[in-house]
């Protein structure tokens, strides 16, 4: 596919706003007699708390084995006090741009129905387009979930050059934020819900259902005999080799007419875009027939790990710096079989389980655990994979990974994006407060940093960090002063975090932390209610049945089968808990639109605004104050029993903690007041509403036929004239902060 003009036309938009060198000038280089700037490797896990961690001193009965990263740790920092937000997209948009969710609007993992004004903008100065100022090359591998996606190309204005147009010169990966549902038909070889797992067992293990031999197809139509005989499992080595089996039968000349290669699977498909030459973008769905399957089907964790050692070592030979970012899938939901291959000895046999299972059945999420586990033991293995296929490090007799950090010249950093998901939480933590949520399962994460400017490695920094203070970091180490090259209309949050690594004694820079949920801007159309039993709340996140499901939820909306639902569904949240009234049950928690939570060093305000059920339009503010700390074994959290305002008031407070509820309040109020909530007019992010906004909204008011931009001032999916006379109503107008921070203040004054 050649460059859309109107993707040409952006990046002409954007060049002139944003003063970024093209590919190939090194304005900023350092000359060659200096030491070279270090390259930067960068993995996010996805939904992978502290609680999975034996590094942290936590992991359950039995924590995932992950040698390559304890491996890593040795050589480098562990963080023992980061936090993400609560989500992917937050989380990932805030490491990208150094900002908190409220100033890009990117508050929630961003759903096809969300709006591009709640995905990150072209104008924002992303860490590649920062990068690029030293000469960096910048690649992305896998998840990123910046974006819109495929699955509604009416909010992704964008398109499939959203990671070029975002700043990056290479993209390997796909849009989605996770991968899609597995599929139970096993490729439409049988039912929908024949296949827990989405492939065919054998025998032993599904004697209604199961087969020892049969006929793997590729999309291409090649064909192979399998059996027992050749292979273990014939259903799983076919999935495991991007192929589709007919059961019970042989290779025939074409492939029997219902076999259905469009189906994604869980792990073993995707929806791929590869930006890897200027001007052409491949896009792969999973019946592409054209392409050479093994490449684009088969478990994520490696396709991924097999894309990034081919980008890196591409890089690597150029005279230029590198970044390259990884976004493992690995370990989202839906929770998946992991190849052996790629397994620790002697690991589980998951052949029998129950992948699509009800996670409140006590068999199934056990085995959902294993699961989990198995999935971040592949991602580690394949993390080792990449270390060492680029010559990052070597394999030592023992399969672990030997990395030499001052050989590598290269910053090494893993984090996860936000806590673990409900289901999946392990013990001491608190699956009813975990990904999705402010709270401590939910925000706090993994952070390992390891590189040949660590000084005395091996060590632990237990100062507060945020995910965020990568965007330094990267800035630091590529010898950027963030402060002085970001524009200061996009103010960043993000801290220092090098003299971390470089200085082993150095006090904390943060006094205090942030995260922040809320939701996303979205076309009024959906926001059909979803219930996650294991949390006790509703939710309007997941937006289809497939999606909620998927997540281990209850479906309300259109075509639910809950008792009492009309056909039509129920329009939202409020409508659900008034159903489980006139049935006698107990209320759910309604997610709030947005949630804040700040912490010093021992102590923790959350505030939220929630919606008044009984009172359309009114919202109840809510406090909650905890005392936290991050022991090992078990660390203090925020559980809902111990919140130190369940009274209502601060009168229990001891003095001590009411000290400390004053200052996080007060300090939670000086930074909403540096937020500017709204700007309207403005489209280009530099909060003043003049020419070049009206230039901005005539592109997108043609691009993409008119649908949502970031020139969609009143939200309603649609680039058109009456935006265009929001700008004109505006025209000349600077914004300021803090004049309608009305829902962050008035939750920390409400109490
Ligand atoms: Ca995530
Ligand atoms: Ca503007
Ligand atoms: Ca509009």
């Amino acid at each position: 596919m050649k460059k859309s003009p109107r993707t040409a036309a952006l990046l002409g938009l954007l060049a002139g706003l944003i003063l970024v060198p093209p590919l190939g000038v090194s304005a900023g280089v350092e000359s060659a007699a200096k030491k070279p700037l270090p390259n930067i490797l960068f993995f996010v896990m996805d939904d992978v708390g502290v609680d999975q961690m034996k590094l942290y001193g936590y992991g359950g009965e039995s924590p995932s084995k992950l040698p390559n990263i304890e491996a890593l740790a040795q050589k480098g920092v562990v963080f023992t006090n980061a936090w993400a937000m609560p989500d992917c997209s937050p989380s990932r948009a805030n490491i990208f741009t150094g900002r908190m969710p409220i100033r890009d609007h990117v508050l929630n993992p961003i759903q096809p129905p969300d709006l591009a004004n709640s995905q990150v903008s072209p104008y924002a100065m992303t860490l590649p387009k920062l990068l690029r100022r030293k000469g960096y090359i910048n690649g992305m591998v896998g998840k990123m979930h910046l974006s819109g996606s495929v699955q509604n190309n009416g909010t992704n204005p964008l398109g499939l050059e959203v990671y070029p147009e975002l700043g990056w010169n290479y993209f390997n990966g796909y849009l989605e934020g996770s991968p899609y549902s597995i599929d139970t038909t096993a490729g439409g070889v049988a039912p929908t819900g024949t296949y827990a797992c989405g492939f065919i067992p054998n025998k032993a293990d599904d004697p209604a259902n199961g087969a020892d031999m049969g006929a793997c197809y590729l999309p291409n139509g090649s064909c192979t005999n399998m059996s027992t005989a050749s292979s273990k499992t014939p259903g799983r080595a076919c999935l495991e080799s991007g192929g589709i089996l007919n059961p019970g039968e042989s290779c025939q000349a074409s492939p029997p007419a219902n076999l259905q290669f469009t189906n994604q699977n869980g792990y073993y498909t995707a929806n791929w875009v590869e930006n890897l030459q200027t001007g052409k973008t491949n896009f792969t769905p999973p019946g592409d027939n054209t392409v050479n399957a093994a490449n684009y089907r088969g478990y994520r964790s490696i396709l991924e790990a097999d894309r990034a050692i081919a980008l890196i070592n591409q890089l690597k030979n150029q005279s230029q710096p590198w970044m390259v970012s990884v976004g493992f899938s690995s370990a989202h939901s839906p929770w998946h079989n992991v190849p052996e291959s790629i397994l620790p000895p002697g690991s589980a046999n998951t052949n029998a389980f129950n992948c699509t299972g009800n996670a409140a059945d006590a068999e199934v999420h056990q085995q959902l655990h294993v699961l989990m586990k198995q999935m971040e033991e592949g991602l580690d293995h394949e993390l080792g994979r990449i270390l060492v296929d680029t010559g990052l490090a070597s394999y030592k007799p023992d399969g672990s990974i030997d990395y030499n950090p001052e050989a590598s010249n290269t910053l090494i950093v893993i984090i996860g994006d936000n806590g673990t998901y409900t289901t999946v939480v392990n013990e001491p933590f608190d699956p009813t407060r975990a990904k999705g949520t402010p709270y401590q399962t939910g925000v706090w994460v993994p952070l390992i940093a390891a590189g040949p400017m660590v000084k005395s490695p091996g060590r632990e920094v237990s100062h507060m960090v945020n995910g965020m203070d990568l965007y330094k970091l990267f800035a630091e180490v590529a010898g950027i002063d963030a402060d002085r090259v970001v524009p200061k209309t996009q103010k960043l949050d993000a801290k220092p975090m090098l003299s971390y690594l470089t200085q082993p004694a150095k006090s904390s820079i943060r006094k205090n932390n942030l995260t922040q949920t809320g939701l996303n801007y979205r076309a009024s159309y959906a926001n059909s209610p979803c219930v996650v039993p294991s949390m006790g709340a509703c939710t309007p996140f997941f937006p289809t049945m497939a999606l909620c499901t998927k997540n281990s939820g209850i479906w309300y909306g259109p075509g639910s089968t809950q008792t009492g639902v009309p056909a039509e569904g129920l329009s939202n949240c409020c409508a659900v808990n008034s159903l489980l009234e006139s049935q006698g049950q107990p209320q759910l928690l309604i997610q709030p639109e947005i949630l804040t939570a700040i912490r010093n060093n021992q102590y923790k305000l959350v505030t939220y605004t929630t919606q008044d059920c009984k009172n359309p339009g009114n919202t109840t503010a809510t406090n909650e104050f905890y005392q936290i700390n991050e022991d090992v074994p078990v660390p203090l959290i925020d559980w809902e029993l111990l919140n130190l305002l369940a009274s209502g008031s601060t009168d229990a407070l001891s003095p001590v903690q009411k000290r400390n509820y004053k200052q996080l309040t007060k300090q939670l109020t000086n930074w909403s007041d540096t937020v500017v909530y709204e700007c309207p007019g403005d489209g280009n992010l530099d909060l003043v509403v003049n020419d070049l906004d009206v230039q901005g909204w005539r592109f997108f008011a043609t691009s993409n036929g008119g649908q949502s931009s970031w020139f969609d001032f009143n939200f309603d999916g649609l680039t058109n004239y009456e935006d265009l006379d929001i700008i004109n109503a505006n025209f000349g107008k600077r914004c300021k902060p803090g004049q309608s921070g009305s829902q962050v203040i008035s939750a920390v004054s409400g109490q």
